[in-house]
């Protein structure tokens, strides 16, 4: 063995802003800490690190630690601390002593509104550590290292890695001069380099299995299992889920997304027998009993993708697929599949209800009537289907998003969750609008829930407002389930909504009309009590009058009401 540095600390800050984390936008899914109410932080396994930790300790003998600040913040009953960056000091100068002094720091950074936590963890680092290596790594950076060099984050930063991180990290720790092997590295990026018109390049493993089983023994599984995304899924209630990546890679170009910028449009895999070996581990070793696959295009080779399934289904495991599986993929037999694997639940990339908007603006491989059939047949199986819409991209018009708004409302998935389209660095949207002057207001640190894309055919505001109206419409006034007559799925759905904000006014509508469907005349009436009550708080009249709907005025208007909504 090569003689290297010792000792290696992952960081990952917290993924959203301050701001956002302690005055949640209302759209925001919340938690509530000693009487405040707080943004979550998702607490997903930190994939990247667990990979280059388990490639770097194939290669070297190394004492790796990570601390996930997701996981930290989401753990403490209270937050009483002035900014990120404090906590950081705090957490990093009680937790660690002499004994643990890093040689290499690692920051990864994933999320356009994670950047300042990135910049300012960075420089609490050179506080703390300043004779560690400090190299930053993920998606922010990647796509934002000239705007990082410019604004002086590379005072912090010996080196940012561009794309994947495993080869790049096993040079630098090989290296008997970190700074000397990122100066004439390709996949690194330094203020020198860039001062010399440098342009970074990939340095990608080609056969994914040369990366060991992932080091998942480096995160807390019970701290991490405390707000993963998963949680928000209704079919699923346990939160100990297994993240795993089968695939790196995406051959498509849609246009909202960064993804290619690290991972490549490439496809690599880890082969089946892999996969199933890295399965039987987690079971063995952690009594894992959900995977969840975060693969960008796991849909890619059907064959593979069927005996995954019969795999999973044979193990009796449960499986989540948190991205969106590629629509035209999905044939009954292939979502047969998903469901004899216990899948009741999948996301489905509809993306958009504007075939105009879906080939040019999105650039997305896709028809209306597909994610229309999908739709259906998941019901068929009993498969719970989130939809995911965005608006607002540079070239959809006020036309195209009125007509999206009817046309959504034919496609039957059980519920919606609409977003504003985010120009993330690094896709194509951020490009285009970037270089129109489309966007309001900072991009990087910006929260994806806010719209700040304004084009000559909309305003942010606009869209705003729109993603919104698409929201109570969608999974609301047009409430799949209430007008197929599931009452009780549909029930759900609200009750769901009502936990988080009692002053929902169209969730409270709708359980009224469920109530008034069910015969429950007492409760329908304290439903429809809510809503005349909350009906002049919370912008509720705007959006009331975007819909072109009236609080009926007694329960015997319910039903009438909101029929003659579907009837039109
Ligand atoms: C899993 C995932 C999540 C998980 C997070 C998991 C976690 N704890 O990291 C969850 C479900 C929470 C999530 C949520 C969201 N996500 Co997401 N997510 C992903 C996804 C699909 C995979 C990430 C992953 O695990 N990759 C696998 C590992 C192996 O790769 P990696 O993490 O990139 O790490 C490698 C390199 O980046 C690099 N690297 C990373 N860190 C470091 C550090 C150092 C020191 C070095 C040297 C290298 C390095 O080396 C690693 C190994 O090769 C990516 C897409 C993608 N394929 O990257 C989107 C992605 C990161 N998500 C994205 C978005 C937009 C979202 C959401 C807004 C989606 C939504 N509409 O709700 C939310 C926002 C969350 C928030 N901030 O509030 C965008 C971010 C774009 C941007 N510029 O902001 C991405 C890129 C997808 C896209 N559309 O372009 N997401
Ligand atoms: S959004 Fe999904 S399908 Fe489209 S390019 Fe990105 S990873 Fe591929």
């Amino acid at each position: 063995m090569v003689s290297a540095p010792k000792k290696i600390l992952f960081l990952v800050p917290v993924h959203i802003s301050y701001e956002s984390y302690v005055s949640p936008p209302k759209n925001a899914r919340t938690v509530l800490k000693n009487g405040r109410i707080l943004n979550s932080l998702a607490t997903d396994l930190p994939l990247g690190l667990l990979s280059m930790s388990a490639y770097l300790k194939k290669h070297y003998e190394l004492d790796v630690r990570l601390v996930d600040f997701n996981v930290e913040v989401s753990a403490l009953n209270d937050f009483d601390f002035p900014n990120f960056a404090s906590f950081a000091m705090h957490y990093l100068t009680e937790n660690f002593d002499a004994d643990f002094t890093p040689d290499i720091i690692g920051i990864s950074s994933l999320f356009s509104p994670s950047y300042q936590n990135f910049i300012e963890l960075g420089q609490t680092i050179k506080t703390i550590w300043p004779e560690a290596f400090l190299v930053g790594g993920g998606n922010i950076p990647t796509n934002s290292y000239q705007h990082i060099h410019r604004t002086g984050g590379f005072r912090f930063y010996d080196a940012l890695c561009f794309g994947e991180g495993e080869k790049p990290m096993l040079g630098l720790i090989g290296a008997e001069s970190p700074e000397g092997y990122a100066n004439q590295s390709e996949s690194w990026i330094t203020a020198r380099k860039l001062d010399n018109l440098f342009v970074p390049k990939h340095d990608f493993i080609v056969d994914l299995d040369e990366i060991p089983f992932y080091d998942y023994a480096l995160c807390d599984h019970g701290r991490h299992s405390l707000n993963p995304v998963m949680t928000s899924y209704a079919a699923h209630s346990d939160s100990m889920g297994y993240h795993i990546m089968t695939s790196r890679g995406c051959p498509f170009h849609c246009t909202f997304c960064a993804s290619h910028q690290v991972h490549g449009r490439k496809m690599r895999y880890h082969s089946t027998e892999r996969v199933f070996a890295d399965i039987h581990r987690l079971v063995d070793e952690y009594a894992a009993r959900t995977l969840i696959f975060q693969d960008d295009h796991f849909m890619a080779d059907k064959a593979r993708v069927l005996k995954i399934l019969e795999f999973i289904e044979q193990e009796k495991l449960n499986a989540i697929f948190q991205n969106g599986l590629t629509l035209y993929s999905l044939d009954y037999e292939t979502l047969s599949a998903f469901k004899r694997a216990g899948v009741n639940q999948l996301v489905l990339p509809i993306e958009s209800g504007s075939e105009k908007v879906l080939k040019h603006q999105m650039k997305k491989p896709l028809k209306m009537s597909i994610s229309r059939q999908v739709a259906k047949d998941c019901r068929k199986l009993g498969i719970y289907s989130n939809a995911n819409v965005l608006i607002g991209l540079p070239g959809e018009t006020r036309q195209d998003i009125e007509e999206a708004r009817l046309n959504l409302r034919s496609i039957p998935a059980n519920w919606y969750h609409v977003v504003c389209a985010s120009p993330v660095v690094g896709s194509e949207i951020h490009k285009i609008a970037s270089e129109m002057g489309y966007i309001s207001g900072d991009v990087l640190g910006a929260d994806y829930r806010i719209a700040v894309i304004n084009t000559p055919d909309f305003s942010a505001d606009y869209i705003q407002d729109m993603q919104y109206v698409f929201n109570l419409e969608l999974n609301f006034l047009y409430n799949s389930d209430l007008r197929l007559g599931n009452l009780s799925l549909a029930e759900t759905g609200f009750r769901n909504v009502l936990n988080l904000r009692p002053d929902h006014l169209m969730a409270n509508l709708c359980l009224a009309y469920v109530h008034a469907k069910q015969g429950d005349d007492d409760n329908a009436a304290e439903c429809l009590a809510k809503c005349h009550q909350y009906h002049g708080t919370g912008g509720w009249e705007k959006y009331l009058k975007i819909m072109d709907l009236s609080v009926p005025p007694s329960i015997d208007d319910v039903i009438v009401t909101i029929e003659q909504k579907w009837a039109h």
